[in-house]
């Protein structure tokens, strides 16, 4: 068995374990961040479940710290009540980004962990099988202690020979990416193996974990070794660490062989992290540099920027922002003086959280060309729609900060090596950690709070218009924007409504109210990117009934399914184009047909029938005819 492969089938609880079938797979720990949070725990309070079914759940604040209002300081207050309530360990802003202290503090090898947050996968380098997955999906984790997903095919990604002086683990994950593009991991884990494994820490293999999400794969794992018990030995959690391989026959579905030796430093130009060239090819003045983000925030990450600012000054055409990963982090800097040769350089220093990386503050000036660590450059993701955004390596980061252009850190010469301290610092000041007194407490809801929306029973027949038709590779910050003034109202779904859809039209809202609501039509991996269930449940207040797609992204196809939205492809990919915005579809016998999983569907304007796929379990069918999950687990109980 391959060592993906050997953790499902510990954890399975129902089903086979066979590429494409539905099983149902035991959930050891769940963590959440506060923009997703606060619907997983409103859904919590609606699943009425006393406390936790985990081992361990964490809720963690990191996305939403600008408080320019009391918007979010009163979800982050409503996600404390809730989870403390919960059994839910809280940490508090400034403790740092969900995925990087997970990865310090809680994550295990050999473990399911399920997170509502697409980067969940980060833990990944430590040997669990780190799952993004909606918002509802973790509720019902921490509720139930289970999660359901389709067995993908495995991928295994061979690491040859190993990396050369100034070429990082971020040129591995961005080599992937060019190779199989934002759709090329959809339905797949990837699993790293291979001679160059060994020499890659755990911290780097987190950061192709991490990545792995721009693939679309469900998840990426790496072996449990020495290198894992090395982290967890500096992190005082030796108890923590077993081996964990394939086993030596093990088989994969597929394979890429990636000789480490023969890579360079890439970026990847504006606005997707598959657009991936190396940095010599591209020669481009640059306005802002940012470092941080759950990919790029690591200790050796900063120490080694620290390194190569140390003495010197950054471009006076450059701001450069750095956001350690953690407060862990931030204290080693603070304490070994490698923050003194930050600041010194002219750097920026950010609070331990997601910040610049989701567009909360450091938006670039107009048509700014911003280099950045992170994972994400759609457009208009940094706050500033016309700006160009370049993925690179802390490395190529550091060193172009300090040229005013981008440019190749190999540049540099010998490479630097950096000290790992004995233990990381371990800090428990920003936990906040559940008393048996808290199980008794009341949730507090205060007024930026408002109910998610239900769906209701599939109607039989019914007549729709297509709002819009869009290209492919529609991501959810297309579907409900995020930015520094509209994440904090994630807990506030009418008001979201208002920009649904806002970086495709401006219109989206009206056209729902005109036509009492309707159906969109798209191209390839619709939805990819974050786990948002808002960009579900936005088009469910908008009364979208069916969203018909060439192909879904996994995390938001489950989140369309929760919430009673049909996601339908077409069965000839070309009725793609025939089909046109306001055209009238007509679906009739759809409560017996979605059991077939086919739907043959009349396009009124045009006069012409074209069939449509649902590709879903049983279980999704009933999910789909209760109208969301919600409504079918109380017609279960
Ligand atoms: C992201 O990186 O896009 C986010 C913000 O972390 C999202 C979650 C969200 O939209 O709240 C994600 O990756 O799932
Ligand atoms: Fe936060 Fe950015 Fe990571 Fe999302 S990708 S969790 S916004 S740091």
């Amino acid at each position: 068995m391959n060592l993906t492969y050997k953790i499902l089938h510990e954890h399975l609880l129902e089903g086979t374990l066979k590429v494409g079938e539905e099983i149902k797979v035991k959930v050891d720990q769940t963590l959440t961040q506060d923009t997703t949070g606060t619907m997983v725990y409103l859904q919590l309070n609606a699943l009425d479940v006393p406390t936790k079914q985990t081992e361990l759940s964490v809720a963690y604040i990191d996305h939403n710290t600008l408080q320019t209002g009391y918007v979010n300081a009163d979800d982050h207050e409503f996600i404390k009540s809730v989870a403390l309530k919960h059994d839910i360990i809280y940490s508090k802003a400034g403790n740092g980004i969900c995925h990087q202290v997970h990865l310090e503090r809680f994550a295990k090898p050999g473990k399911i962990l399920i997170g509502s947050d697409s980067h969940t996968p980060t833990a990944g380098g430590m040997g669990s099988i780190a799952i993004g997955a909606g918002g509802l999906d973790v509720a019902i984790g921490i509720a139930k202690g289970y999660y359901y997903l389709q067995v993908p095919k495995v991928i295994n990604i061979k690491l040859l020979n190993q990396l050369n002086p100034w070429v990082s683990a971020k040129d591995i994950i961005l080599t992937v990416l060019k190779t199989l593009s934002v759709k090329g991991g959809v339905g797949r884990i990837l699993e790293y193996t291979g001679e160059g494994v060994k020499t890659l820490s755990l911290t780097e293999r987190a950061t192709i974990t991490n990545m792995g999400a721009e693939l679309g794969a469900t998840t990426s794992i790496f072996p449990s070794d020495e290198q894992t018990k090395d982290f967890l030995i500096r992190q005082e959690r030796a108890e923590d660490y077993i081996a964990l391989s394939p086993d030596k026959d093990a088989t994969y579905d597929e394979e890429l062989i990636i000789d480490l030796s023969t890579l360079e430093p890439m970026t990847a130009k504006p606005h997707s992290p598959d657009n991936v060239i190396p940095v010599t090819d591209e020669s481009i003045k640059i306005d802002q540099v940012v470092i941080g983000s759950c990919t790029n925030s690591s200790y050796t990450d900063m120490m080694r920027v620290a390194s190569i600012l140390k003495g010197k000054r950054i471009h006076p055409d450059v701001s450069l922002a750095i956001a350690p990963g953690s407060s862990n982090i931030l204290t080693m800097l603070a304490k070994n003086g490698a923050l003194a040769d930050m600041i010194s350089a002219g750097a920026r220093i950010l609070e331990s959280a997601c910040g610049p990386c989701i567009g909360m503050g450091q938006a670039p000036k107009s048509n700014g060309i911003s280099l950045r660590t992170m994972n994400r450059n759609f457009k208009g993701r940094s706050g500033t729609m016309n700006a160009g955004v370049y993925l690179v390596s802390p490395e190529t980061a550091a060193y172009s900060a300090l040229k005013g252009e981008l440019r190749d850190a190999r540049e540099l010469g010998s490479e630097i090596s950096i000290d790992l301290p004995t233990t990381y610092d371990v800090n428990e000041s920003y936990f906040v950690y559940p008393t048996k007194e808290d199980a008794t407490m009341k949730p507090v809801i205060g007024p930026n709070i408002k109910p998610f929306p239900l769906g209701e029973k599939l109607e039989d027949t019914f007549t729709k218009r297509v709002l819009l038709k869009l290209k492919d590779n529609i991501t959810t910050d297309d579907i409900t924007p995020s930015n520094a003034s509209l994440l904090p109202y994630r807990s506030n779904i009418p008001y979201l409504s208002n920009y649904c859809f806002g970086t495709q039209v401006e219109d989206f809202k009206k056209r729902s109210e005109t036509y009492n609501g309707g159906i969109v039509v798209a191209g390839g991996n619709y939805g990819q990117g974050s786990s948002r269930e808002h960009a579900a449940l936005v088009p469910l207040y908008l009364q979208v009934k069916a969203v018909i797609a060439t192909s879904f992204a996994r995390i938001h196809k489950a989140n369309l399914i929760n919430s009673g939205i049909l996601p339908l492809t077409f069965k000839n990919t070309s009725d793609y184009d025939a089909i046109d915005e306001n055209d009238e579809i007509i679906f009739s016998d759809v409560q017996a047909s979605i059991k077939h999983k086919e739907l043959t569907l009349q396009n009124k304007t045009k006069n012409t029938s074209f069939v449509v796929v649902f590709d879903g379990s049983e279980k999704d069918i009933k999910t789909l005819l209760y109208g969301g999950t919600i409504n079918r687990l109380k017609e279960e109980e």
